[in-house]
């Protein structure tokens, strides 16, 4: 039958750190582009994923979802381009969509940032995520409890981790999307190239295996890319760190800690790209890491945030 109607928009998640908003974001187009961890300001810049949905015989619609850094207070120079990262184009974005994690109440940073929201769009919707961890009854009364101070849109309850309540919210966005046609090709998941997403990995692999302050000192970068004729890829990174003394953490005990971390980074992009991966981790001291625009540009954050 002949499509008669295409609808495409932009959703961007907001929320702050740790509220599942990657998690979600790869439950909603079916496949790892955004890297997730137990610990807070995981995701640095921006990353669309995008997902087609056929709401009847005639009508498609393409929701592109935009994974966000977690909002905060920020106080490094990379805080502050990923807090901006987070607020930008929010008035620009056709819907926006605030992730609570109903297992916390809603703290006054939270309702600050919620407000602060309000005023840039009116119509939000509200995502109680992680509800497999609470019961129905302390969902519902935090629903009205909510009700009572906000006018939300929608409140969704959904589990970013088991799929619970996605296909319900992603129907709603994909039928409030506006009459255009579609921005990706139908074949497109994300718009992180294929490196971003090997460095990002890497990256989630330190944040998962390092302690304390030592993940945020930390930077990922692919410098090689090379194909083999049999099809296998080599890459190179480079593990920058701002500081000497984190050398010996990362490499470990005869370098075993590195080993693992390269291990399960390459076991992880192997099923990514489906092919063999022969991964080369290096790494670097730079003090200064941290003030190199090129490490802002290259992601499309602002240096001067
Ligand atoms: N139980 C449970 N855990 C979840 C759910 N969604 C996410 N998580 C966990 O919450 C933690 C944070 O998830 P992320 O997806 O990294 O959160 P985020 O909002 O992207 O965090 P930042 O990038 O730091 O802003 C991880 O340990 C996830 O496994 C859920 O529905 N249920
Ligand atoms: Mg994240």
């Amino acid at each position: 039958m002949k499509i008669s109607q295409l609808k495409s928009g932009f959703v961007n998640l907001v929320g702050v750190p740790n509220s599942g908003k990657s998690t979600l974001i790869n439950k909603l187009v079916g496949k790892k582009i955004s890297i997730v961890s137990h610990k807070v300001q995981t995701t640095r810049f921006c990353i669309r994923g995008i997902r087609n949905i056929n709401l009847n015989s005639k009508i498609k619609s393409q929701i592109i979802f935009v994974d966000t850094p977690g909002i905060f207070l920020p106080k490094k120079r990379l805080e502050k381009a990923m807090v901006s990262a987070a607020w930008s184009e929010l008035k620009l974005t056709d819907k926006v969509v605030f992730i609570h994690d109903v297992s916390k109440r809603l703290d006054n940073n939270t309702k600050e940032i919620i407000k602060q929201i309000f005023q840039i769009k009116s119509d939000i919707i509200l995502v109680l995520n992680k509800i497999d961890l609470l019961p129905k009854e302390n969902i519902l009364e935090r629903i009205s409890e909510i009700r009572n101070f906000y006018n939300f849109e929608e409140i969704f309850q959904i589990s970013a981790k088991n799929g619970s309540g996605c296909n319900k919210f992603t129907e709603y966005l994909a039928n409030k999307m506006p009459a255009h046609s579609f921005f990706y090709d139908e074949n497109t998941v994300s718009d992180l190239p294929q490196s971003i997403l090997a460095s990002e990995i890497t990256r989630e692999k330190l944040f998962k295996n390092l302690n304390h302050e030592l993940p945020y000192n930390i930077t990922v970068e692919t410098e090689k890319w090379d194909i083999n004729p049999d099809e296998s890829i080599n890459i190179y990174q480079t593990i920058y760190i701002n500081k000497r003394t984190y050398k010996p953490i990362i490499l470990g005990k005869q370098g075993q800690t590195i080993k693992r971390i390269g291990t399960v980074a390459r076991k992880e992009l192997e099923k990514l790209l489906e092919t063999k991966i022969h991964l080369f981790l290096h790494i670097k001291f730079k003090k200064n890491w941290m003030d190199d625009p090129s490490k802002y540009s290259s992601v499309g954050l602002n240096y001067n945030a």
